[in-house]
């Protein structure tokens, strides 16, 4: 049986990543994301805030209570892993930009630095780059969406979104956007990259929902890694991801298959 508290290795969250700026292959940004310099950075977050401005790393990693949390974590791909992040409720974050009584939605954007991340000077790229995500501003506000700076009680290794990403662990890993560089907050729903590449595979929620497969594969399981050839570990996908009594209420009322 496969124990779903048996957190995945180091070595495995750093070596099987998606981030397509560095490549498409699981093994790419573990061997590329080195490439990209994390220090200077800052994140502006501007749009519909009484108080637009910048942050600095320093006064990311010195100015807020960070914390350990143990998510699972679930790629639309059909695996998952279970993680230890370190990092503080993104809503600690926005309450310091004071959001005016217009801001709906969020909008992220990853650093888009050609030089340095060489997925995005690749011909086969499919992304429309910068690699762009967004919440809901209740689902931002939401006490588990997580800016992560860390993982295992370290800074995060460059592969997994240093110096900060997002973690929102009821949603499709492709939500939980790396190596953040701007935030804004809209009145209107914003595009995201995916969305925007295939509009009927990704939607703007991507809430887990084993119920609702993917057009090209089954949601309702899912790989849980570290797994091999035959010790697969294939185990049922839980709504929310295992979360909805914590985030199901926020939907209230919502067709999900509608609003994928
Ligand atoms: N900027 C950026 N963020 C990204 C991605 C990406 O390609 N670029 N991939 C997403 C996807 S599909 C997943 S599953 C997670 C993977 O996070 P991990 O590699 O740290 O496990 O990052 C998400 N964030
Ligand atoms: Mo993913």
């Amino acid at each position: 049986m496969v124990n779903p508290w048996i957190t995945a290795p180091l070595e495995d969250v750093k070596a099987y990543c998606n981030f397509y700026e560095f490549g498409t292959d699981k093994g790419d940004p573990g061997r590329y994301a080195h490439e990209m310099t994390v220090d200077p950075w800052s994140i502006e977050v501007t749009g519909e805030v009484h108080k637009p401005g910048k942050l600095n790393l320093e006064d990311i990693l010195s100015g807020f209570d960070l914390e350990e949390r143990v998510y699972r974590f679930r790629c639309v791909e059909a695996w998952s892993m279970v993680i230890p992040w370190v990092g503080f409720p993104l809503a600690d974050l926005l309450q310091r930009f004071e959001p005016t009584g217009k801001a709906r939605y969020v909008e992220f954007r990853t650093l888009y630095r050609r030089g340095e991340m060489r997925g995005t000077r690749s011909f086969t790229s499919i992304i429309d780059w910068p690699y762009r995500e967004g919440l809901r501003m209740d689902e931002a506000m939401h006490p588990l969406t997580l800016m992560s700076v860390g993982l295992y009680g370290n800074t995060l290794p460059n592969q997994n979104g240093a110096p900060v990403r997002l973690v929102v662990p009821w949603k499709y890993g492709f939500k939980s956007i790396k190596s953040i560089v701007s935030i804004r907050l809209l009145e209107k729903q914003p595009g995201t990259s995916w969305e925007a590449l295939n509009p009927r595979e990704y939607g703007f929620y991507s809430n887990v929902n084993p119920e609702v497969n993917h057009p090209r594969w089954s949601q309702a399981s899912e790989r849980r890694l570290p797994s091999t050839l035959f010790k697969p570990n294939r185990i049922p996908t839980r709504m929310f991801n295992g979360y909805g009594e914590q985030v199901a209420h926020l939907y209230d009322g919502m067709d999900l298959s509608r609003y994928y």
